[in-house]
């Protein structure tokens, strides 16, 4: 087994005896009731372990699919209910739904009940309206941040060739709620709009469609520039306007279904409305005209400015907080899980609950950038729950977590984004268990209340085994494995510690780049007497941009969760933690906890051999060591650098860096993947 069949591997279960012997499927033929109906075909005959038939009646034990004569509004567009039940004397398993979509949700999740052992009957329907991949592709086939080999979308020899591994990816982006796809990296190239780029991405979009993904596309905002030929990209000039309108007219033509734009705008270098002096609304609205409802636009709130002020944390909701309510009906402001950048802890972002008047998504990155590519394990679905959860206390209210917020019980529109981490690899995603990332997020885009154990332990059962045997352990240790990694990296609430360009090693010395808040001293802020960046009011002050109830979760050092210790306060390496032991030793501590933990992930794994096909065994095994190393790597080099500082002696028992401090500063990779 290489991975390539997902958690769609449907082998052999216990309950194979009692499983349907047919498959009937009634109403109009659809392309999507046949994709449907090909699935439960394909799953339940290797479920059960024999070839289940399509049948055009009940005469047999049979999974029955019907869509509503008339609508049942608890299913809404995308809903279905299954049935256990009896018709023309044989049991049967009816699903329902309103639509077609809902059928091949519907049947995605009876055959996922039959591997994880559920049995009861269930209605279900997705929170968010919009679950959406990002894929940060560059036409060229290159990855931005991908490390799962080249990018899946054969631009060379598209439109022509339709490789099966469309289909596939449709599959399992369906398999778990997935409706939309954008195809092409935030730092987008022009091109894409082209009429022959649109041609390629229709055939993409026409084979997804069955599959209920829409495409969508990143848009240069300059490309009236680049590929009209105007001398400007201003939004209010009426030349610019009437180019992107055509340019839309021109999508739909080829790609009726087209879901709309996702638009990284005055960021990073990036054009953008800013660049003729006008606002972020002004170019959102302007490409919701062009648009009109046939799609939407998603606008990133991922800003920041080279004239950086006190605290990059704080730019994004400078930028955007005044401008709540005036974005168009059909514009979304896409905001990332932190206000830094995919760190491997951060508070939630203060967007959250300060825009009520505008739907919100928000941005999680599934590809880790920072914590530590596909070579690190390390379970996102806990690192979701965590920010998804947490209270915003929106307007001054309890109980306004995060999903609340995305879920937009007040707006037409919801959504949330996960940048992908899917590519040419056999097992799609770099290693077998970040498949488990690329799945946990669908599933907490389809209810972003879900739990990430419940769905850590459905995605080992179907990936691997229900045995319990290794379902309880392997769960135990994904649900510590993002911990793992923040202990070892960025403890205590430390953070973008990571090296130049690639993110992927140790860098916490690193202070030579072009701009102060791209290097690691600005963030951890250590010399002789302490630690830490203090975002109080003594400092930046950028906690004030929470609510008052929200502020303080973290306002007390003494108080705190002290995993976000070292994010809001700058303190002495004398200052007592919870543990009783003063901060130094407690940072050496967790540093080296981490590394333990990264060591011991090796022994739980080499128990769970009796469970899993050799094949994949192996690779895992090779990629925990490779973790264990670096991880080693991570915590002495961390240590040594932050001893530099203190000054201090290590606490009893912690062994030294295994090397120099200077030895750790020559390191470098300068072919690691995903950085272009
Ligand atoms: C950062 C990545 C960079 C992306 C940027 C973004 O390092 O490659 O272009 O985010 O989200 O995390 O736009």
């Amino acid at each position: 087994e290489d991975g390539y069949d997902l958690w769609l591997r449907y082998k052999p279960v216990a309950s194979a005896h009692t499983l349907p012997r047919a498959i009937v499927a009634q109403g109009t033929p659809s392309p999507t009731v046949s994709a449907a109906v090909a699935e439960l075909q394909r799953g339940l005959s290797g479920l059960s372990g024999h070839t289940v038939s399509v049948a055009r009646n009940v005469s047999a034990p049979s999974v029955v699919l019907t869509r509503n004569a008339t609508p049942d509004a608890a299913l809404g567009r995308e809903g279905y209910a299954i049935r256990n039940g009896r018709q023309n004397g044989q049991p049967i398993v009816r699903i329902r739904a309103n639509s077609d979509i809902g059928l091949l949700y519907g049947a995605f999740a009876y055959l996922r009940h039959v591997q994880t052992g559920a049995t009861a009957d269930t209605t279900d329907v997705p929170k968010v309206k919009l679950r959406l991949l990002n894929h940060w592709d560059n036409l060229d086939g290159t990855v931005e941040r991908g490390y799962a080999g080249a990018s899946l979308w054969d631009w060379w020899r598209l439109p022509d060739l339709k490789d099966p591994r469309y289909t596939d990816y449709a599959r399992a982006n369906a398999s778990i709620g997935i409706n939309g796809t954008v195809l092409n990296n935030v730092n987008a190239k022009a091109a894409s709009l082209t009429a022959p780029y649109l041609d390629k991405a229709a055939v993409l979009a026409d084979t997804f469609r069955p599959y209920g993904i829409r495409v969508y596309l990143s848009a240069r905002f300059s490309a009236p520039i680049e590929l009209g030929g105007l001398k400007t990209a201003d939004p209010l000039d009426p030349a610019v306007r009437a180019w992107w309108k055509a340019k839309a007219d021109e999508i739909y033509a080829k790609i009726p279904d087209f879901g709309g734009f996702l638009v990284k705008a005055n960021s990073e270098g990036q054009p953008g409305p800013q660049d003729y002096g006008r606002t972020h609304e002004d170019g959102a609205n302007m490409l919701a005209e062009a648009l009109g409802d046939r799609g939407v636009v998603m606008w990133r709130a991922f800003v920041y400015k080279a004239e950086v002020a006190d605290d990059r944390h704080k730019q994004a909701y400078s930028e955007f907080k005044p401008h709540d309510g005036k974005f168009a009906p059909t514009v979304l402001v896409q905001v990332k899980n932190g206000a830094i950048d995919f760190q491997p802890r951060e508070p939630f972002h203060p967007l959250f609950g300060a825009m009520p008047k505008t739907p919100l998504m928000v941005e999680f990155q599934i590809t880790k950038e920072y914590l530590g590519f596909a070579t690190h394990l390390a379970y996102l679905g806990q690192y979701y729950e965590e920010t998804l959860r947490a209270d915003t206390f929106q307007n001054g209210q309890k109980g306004w977590s995060v999903a609340r917020v995305v879920e937009g019980e007040h707006h037409a529109l919801s959504g949330m984004a996960g940048v992908a981490n899917i590519g040419t690899d056999r097992n799609w995603s770099g290693s077998h268990f970040d498949q488990a990332n690329w799945y946990a997020f669908g599933r907490l885009a389809w209810n972003p209340q879900g739990s990430a154990r419940d769905i850590a332990t459905e995605w080992a059962k179907m990936t691997f085994t229900p045995d319990p045997r290794f379902v309880t352990p392997v769960v135990a240790l994904m649900m510590r494995s993002r911990e793992t990694v923040a202990d070892y990296m960025t403890p205590l609430g430390l953070h973008h510690l990571m090296d130049t360009g690639h993110h992927y090693g140790p860098g916490p010395w690193v202070d030579n780049l072009g701009r102060p808040d791209w290097n690691p001293v600005y963030y951890h802020k250590a010399d002789a007497n302490g630690i830490g960046f203090d975002r109080t009011k003594t400092g930046s002050d950028a906690l004030s941009q929470y609510d008052p109830q929200a502020q303080k979760a973290w306002a007390d050092p003494k108080t705190m969760d002290e995993r976000y210790l070292l994010w809001f306060h700058h303190l002495s390496w004398d200052y007592r933690t919870r543990s009783g032991r003063p901060l130094w030793d407690e940072l050496v501590l967790t540093y080296d906890k981490g590394a333990k933990d990264a060591a011991a992930m090796q022994q739980t794994w080499a128990a769970m051999k009796p469970y899993v096909d050799a094949e994949r065994f192996e690779a895992i095994a090779s990629t925990l060591r490779i973790q264990a190393r670096e991880a080693k790597w991570w915590r002495d080099a961390s240590i040594a650098y932050f001893q530099s500082k203190s000054g201090r002696p290590l606490p009893a028992g912690v062994a030294a860096p295994a090397k120099s401090l200077d030895y750790y500063k020559s390191l470098s990779f300068p072919y690691a993947p995903g950085h272009h």
